[in-house]
């Protein structure tokens, strides 16, 4: 499920700037990223496709037929500078999106750019349409310049910068999300709400540190209270006594990860393939396994108290069998509702 947006609407100059932020250098915009696109086609397209009735394939002629809008859109970067009151023409990625007719099973979207390393980045459809995500062409009154993003980019209000991608080319609608490339490569984070710092994966971390722990898989003794886990791919993970409180693994591939002694309290688990882990003397107390296919997982020697197992939805169900292992200590501190669940596997 999309999280809740709890941002402030979008704002104006006159409103202050997100937490940690300052002031571009008036009539400055930095140039952050990539610096030039590939070498652009003689007829620049954006082609629609993935989960959608009617995959497109528009001109920018066509794209510029569509119902235009014009909105003042304060830019924020990752790398705290802010640049408000961006006026920008396109049109609203809803537009682009109706006749393309996205699938009920559409719940993320992603962009990717004509570029040389084709740079992506995604977010929930939800998110993306809530926000008035808009296509954008021109800024300030005169064609957005290549360097920019150019002929073509889409800019998410509210978000961080680097959930904006210049020239694109390409949008697809997925049922699951792709994480894009610095939210992949250098731990940035999946959500980049600038109103709630959200920053990197883990806000104690450095992206090299988030990098290198998640490229080695390897969390073992070390602090990493909220980290931003989806979308990686951690089986194996050796987090043995890691502080992983508010640790968020939903729908992670996670089989044969070893959590022993580690603080996972409110963690969420939810949809996780956590098949041959083991949570030994874990506190997974609050943690949310709902959905999670937990079959070969020891939990013995786990505090459980409120911890959560029966599935939320009916066509997502918690997989638990014989060879889940509790301890009689751990099924007395569930929830009535749970530890029925739990026995009855
Ligand atoms: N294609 C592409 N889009 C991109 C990037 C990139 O490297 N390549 N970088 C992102 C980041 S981190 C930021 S802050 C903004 C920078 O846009 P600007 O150079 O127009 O300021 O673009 C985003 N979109
Ligand atoms: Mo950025």
């Amino acid at each position: 499920m999309p999280e809740p947006i709890d941002s402030p609407p979008p704002n104006s100059p006159t409103t202050p700037l997100p937490p940690g932020q300052q002031l571009a250098a008036r009539g400055r915009w930095p140039q952050v990223g990539e610096k030039a696109s590939a070498p652009p086609p003689d007829v620049w397209t954006l082609e629609v496709l993935g989960l959608v009735k009617n995959p497109l394939m528009l001109t920018l002629d066509q794209l510029k037929q569509l119902p235009q809008v014009e909105r003042s859109i304060d830019i924020h970067c990752v790398t705290r500078w802010s640049k408000p009151g961006v006026r920008c023409r396109g049109v609203r990625l809803a537009d682009v999106l109706k006749p393309a007719q996205p699938s009920a099973a559409a719940k993320f979207i992603s962009f990717t750019a004509h570029s040389t390393r084709r740079h992506d980045t995604s977010l929930p459809l939800a998110d993306a349409i809530h926000l008035e995500t808009l296509l954008v062409w021109e800024v300030d009154g005169v064609p957005l310049a290549p360097e920019h993003g150019g002929p073509l980019r889409s800019i998410v209000p509210e978000r961080y910068f680097y959930k904006s991608l210049k020239w694109l080319r390409e949008i697809k609608l997925l049922e699951r999300d792709e994480l894009g490339f610095w939210e992949r490569e250098a731990g940035y984070h999946n959500t980049a709400d600038p109103w709630r710092q959200q920053r990197y994966m883990a806000p104690n971390l450095s992206r090299l540190e988030v990098r290198a722990a998640l490229k080695s898989k390897n969390f073992a003794g070390r602090e990493l209270r909220s980290i931003d886990c989806r979308g990686h791919e951690l089986a194996g993970l050796d987090a043995r006594s890691a502080l992983l409180r508010d640790a968020d693994f939903r729908d992670c591939p996670l089989a044969e990860a070893c959590f022993d002694g580690a603080n996972l309290s409110n963690a969420k688990f939810a949809g996780a393939r956590l098949r041959g882990s083991s949570f030994a003397g874990a506190d997974v107390e609050g943690a949310d396994f709902a959905g999670a296919d937990l079959r070969g997982c020891d939990f013995r020697g786990a505090s459980l108290f409120g911890a959560t197992f029966v599935p939320e939805l009916p066509d997502r169900p918690t997989v638990i069998d014989a060879t889940t292992l509790f301890d009689t200590q751990g099924l007395a501190a569930l929830m009535p509702e749970q530890e029925i669940f739990v026995r009855s596997r």
